[in-house]
């Protein structure tokens, strides 16, 4: 059995030799309490007992019904204030946060006439505990993509010359929420003709021309957690060089998929995609990374990419994607979401990726 998150985060608190844990930002909060919150708010991790879970007023109510073991506290203070009373009280003074996501600001009012407070970084950590899932993680993206999943068959249903591309984001976003996912993980991408070779161009009011290619790169997000997806389509058939890009793009990802498993380098599996997109002369056109962690953040760790130091392990939850971009011409970019097992990997999106004609 997998211990429970909560726990797996306090191991952070003996391994860097800290008094406590304190997280302000909403992802990081939301992984470990449950807590959806909207601004100002901070959860502290002792070392024994429930996390202290600090909100406003307006979100008492809301944060008692959806936070999970936590001790929830109402603040009446300034935000700052509030802290660095409840890290006296629990005789924190030396504190471990991620500095990734804590301000400047918070930093400085709480190194205020406050001489023993020391801070140390946990953001590898955090990272690092966040990058292999749960059984219940693993259940919430499989749900978040089969959401997502459904706005491809939309896509192919709604798509027709001159529909403008904000419009098929709408029609996607409208069936997402309408099955259950209740926001977008990210701005949907639909990008046509041109606009596809600009690998995060998001959907514009440029109508879609026949010939084209329009790369859709959407995610819902399912109780907080996100699918990742991207199929490129086709209006009609399209040129023979861009048939070209889509089926080398598609070998590149099929080829990664087949070796991704425990134990490989993250770099090994980015370098693997990017073998293959050489043989077509294509290489240089593939200008981000080959994937990257999905859950609660739509872009977590581990990173698959060549400047990547990680060790892939089962739990873990990636995205593939490697793209083709040539200006004025247009892209490619097909995305899978890939659960790393025991012995190799398990593809969670089912959706077909031959689309183009
Ligand atoms: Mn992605």
């Amino acid at each position: 059995m997998a211990k429970p998150i909560v726990e797996r985060v306090r191991e952070i608190i003996e391994k860097r030799n800290v008094d406590c844990l304190l997280f302000t930002d909403l992802s990081n909060i939301f992984y470990i309490s449950r807590f959806k919150g909207f601004e100002g708010i901070a959860l502290i991790v002792p070392k024994d007992g429930a996390p202290k879970l600090y909100v406003p007023k307006l979100e008492y109510e809301r944060a008692l019904e959806e936070s999970k073991n936590t001790e929830v506290h109402v603040y009446e203070e300034r935000f700052e204030k509030t802290i660095k009373e409840a890290l006296e009280e629990c005789k924190c003074n030396k504190v471990g946060l991620p500095y990734y996501k804590v301000s400047f600001w918070l930093i400085s009012a709480l190194s205020k006439n406050n001489g023993n407070i020391k801070f140390v970084d946990i953001s590898k950590d955090i990272m690092n505990v966040r990058s292999v899932k749960t059984f219940e993680e693993i259940n919430a993206i499989k749900k978040a993509i089969k959401i997502t999943e459904i706005g491809f068959a939309v896509a192919l249903e709604s798509l027709r010359e001159g529909i403008r591309e904000l419009e098929l984001a709408a029609k996607i976003e409208y069936a997402f929420k309408t099955n259950g996912g209740l926001e977008v993980a990210f701005p949907s991408i639909i990008a046509s003709g041109a606009n596809s070779a600009l690998p995060h161009a998001i959907a514009s009011t440029k109508p879609i021309r026949k010939g084209e290619l329009i790369v859709v790169d959407i995610g819902a997000k399912y109780e907080g957690y996100c699918g990742d997806l991207t199929r490129t389509l086709s209006l009609g058939s399209v040129s023979e060089k861009l048939k070209d890009i889509f089926y080398a793009v598609l070998e590149a990802q099929k080829e990664a998929i087949r070796n991704i498993r425990p134990g490989i380098k993250a770099s090994e599996a980015d370098s693997i995609a990017r073998n293959v997109l050489k043989e077509y002369g294509y290489e240089k056109y593939f200008i981000h990374s080959l994937g990257h962690g999905i859950g609660v953040d739509v872009h977590e760790f581990p990173r698959l990419s060549s400047k990547s130091d990680e060790i892939l392990k089962p739990g873990m939850v990636v995205t593939v994607e490697p793209g083709v971009y040539i200006k004025g011409l247009g892209g490619v970019r097909i995305e899978d979401d890939v659960l790393i097992t025991e012995s190799g990997n398990t593809i969670l999106s089912t959706y077909p990726r031959d689309l183009i004609v």
